[in-house]
């Protein structure tokens, strides 16, 4: 259902989160490296193909000059979330951030918070939520607990 691709494995720790979070909402998801740069004929083909596979998201993470994301949603109808990463050779993570938000019209990357993998797997949960109402009731059970922890936050506030 989903497809997370990361630029290097020095992007997995980060990117796991998102496939944490798929887990937790039962959504089934492939993960792989693509390079922008290293692999750019593997990213072609995995952007043409990801829709007759069967994707219906791209989570694209990459750090530094981060071309991935955009680059597979010009190459693709599907929704792409871009999660940028701060990578070790990073000036401050505004590389990654700029250059995954910073998309020409007509080529919408939906890009979450430097690292933000975490919201990329819900936002990708939310969008699979709008045709299967499994995952919909288990997304409402989540922003419930949400409400909890911060009912939760005022009550020991208070006391
Ligand atoms: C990008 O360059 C990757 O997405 C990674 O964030 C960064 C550094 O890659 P490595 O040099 O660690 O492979 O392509």
């Amino acid at each position: 259902m989903v497809g997370i691709i990361m630029g290097s494995l020095s992007d997995r720790k980060v990117m796991q989160e998102a496939a944490d979070m798929l887990t937790e909402f039962g959504i089934a998801f492939e993960m792989d490296i693509v390079s922008a740069h290293r692999t750019p004929e593997k990213m072609v083909a995995y952007g043409k193909t990801a829709r007759e596979r069967g994707l219906k998201v791209i989570i694209a993470g990459a750090g530094g000059a981060a071309h991935l994301p955009g680059m597979v949603a010009s190459l693709t109808m599907l929704p792409v979330i871009g999660v940028p990463v701060k990578s070790s050779n990073s000036i401050d993570g505004w590389d990654s951030v700029l250059s995954i938000l910073q998309m020409p019209s007509g080529v919408p990357v939906a890009t979450v918070a430097l690292n933000g993998a975490r919201n990329a797997g819900i936002l990708a949960a939310q969008i699979i939520g709008t045709f299967d109402d499994a995952v919909a009731a288990r997304l409402d059970a989540y922003k419930e607990s949400l409400k909890a922890k911060v009912d939760e936050m005022s009550r020991e506030l208070h006391s």
